[in-house]
């Protein structure tokens, strides 16, 4: 019998009962954005719930060959290309993309292309997030999410289709920071929980390697190696291009995902009508982005809580170069020779 089509039996990993003594054993840093500290857990930093979440997903999740993984280090484009991922796949079975029942305008990209990691409050089922993937029909593919380091992977997902998408150190810094604030103040994070830390202290901190998912340069080149390996399989986007070329790029992503637009489709407007539902425009105006909220459920040893978003903080500016309104010009040299040192053998520039 085919996953998804029986009913799922709940995983067994829970939260492990060392959890604080298996934290104690890793290196640790001062957080910033995530409220507590950063772990270091095979060469990337965690907070504590992507870390316990990154393991339930290296244990228990099973990947289908016909699943789609976004993958990105945070604040690259993720609630864009998730967007674009369910627009183009869903144009046909929705009539118009305008349709009120669209889930797009009824559902923040995030609660409808959901991560490995962690999992919204909706999509809970017993406690452990990798349960909900696994009760998804096997009828259509899924449409997943992480943040997850290329060399951490769940082994099984190595098999399956992955597209990345990278965005400039710079304005990545920016929108993380900006993003931390209002997570800091929704979370009425303790002191003790959210150090206060200055945007300079938070910069040095990344340039050192130490954010979300970070060193940020390390994520973005194990993909950006995949994807050079196995073209075929791993889809390396970079947020600039898509903003510079939007028609072009969406285009690809279609190709790439096996719902190529026709030339018909292109003479009706439908590859249009995709990006100009997906822009930032659109989205950020829609009730759900502007007023909802997205909450993640965090399982720990001390019962299960949640954390939650504001829909809106996941669209601010959506621009590119919006750190030169926030950064000195010395920080932003100093971002740009580290990229150009990181990345610049491998040919790729961001
Ligand atoms: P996540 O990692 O929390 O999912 P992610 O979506 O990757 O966040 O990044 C958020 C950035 O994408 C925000 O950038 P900014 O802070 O510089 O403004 C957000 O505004 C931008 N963004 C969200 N939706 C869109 C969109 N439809 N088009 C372009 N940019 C977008």
């Amino acid at each position: 019998m085919a996953p998804g089509d029986r009913e799922v039996e709940e995983n067994k990993m829970i939260v492990p009962e060392n959890l604080e003594e298996m934290l104690s054993t890793l290196p640790k840093e001062k957080s910033w954005g995530a409220g507590g500290c950063f772990y270091k857990y095979q060469g990337f930093w965690y907070s504590s719930v992507w870390l316990l979440g990154t393991i339930w997903a290296q244990q228990c999740f099973k990947a289908r060959e016909t699943d789609f993984l976004l993958a990105s280090s945070p604040k690259s484009g993720t609630t864009w290309m998730k967007a674009l991922m369910i627009a183009i796949v869903n144009r046909k079975h929705h009539g118009s993309l305008s349709s009120s029942s669209h889930p797009l305008l009824i559902k923040n990209p995030h609660n409808c292309v959901p991560f490995l990691e962690v999992r919204d409050q909706e999509h809970m089922i017993g406690s452990n997030p990798i349960t909900y993937l696994d009760s998804l029909p096997a009828a259509s593919p899924r449409l997943l999410s992480t943040h997850i380091p290329y060399s951490s992977l769940p082994k099984s997902v190595l098999a399956g289709r992955i597209v990345y998408i990278a965005r400039n150190p710079k304005d990545v810094f920016v929108s993380f920071w900006k993003f931390s604030e209002q997570f800091a103040s929704k979370n009425n994070q303790k002191p003790q929980e959210s150090p206060s830390i200055s945007m300079e202290e938070a910069f040095e901190l990344f340039c050192n390697g130490v954010s979300t998912n970070g060193p940020f340069w390390d994520h973005v080149l194990g993909y950006w190696k995949a994807s050079t390996e196995r073209p075929d399989e791993v889809l390396f986007v970079k947020y600039e291009d898509m903003k510079r070329d939007t028609m072009h790029h969406v285009k690809k992503l279609a190709e790439f995902m096996g719902h190529p637009f026709s030339s018909e489709e292109e003479r009706e407007g439908v590859l249009q009508e995709v990006i100009e539902l997906c822009s930032f425009e659109n989205l950020s105006n829609l009730e759900v982005n502007k007023n909802g909220t997205f909450q993640v459920h965090v399982a720990s040893q001390t019962g299960q809580n949640q954390l939650q978003v504001d829909n809106s903080a996941f669209f601010r500016r959506g621009e590119v170069g919006d750190s030169k309104n926030h950064l000195t010009p010395e920080m932003l040299e100093r971002l740009d020779k580290i990229t150009q040192e990181k990345l610049g053998t491998f040919g790729l520039e961001l």
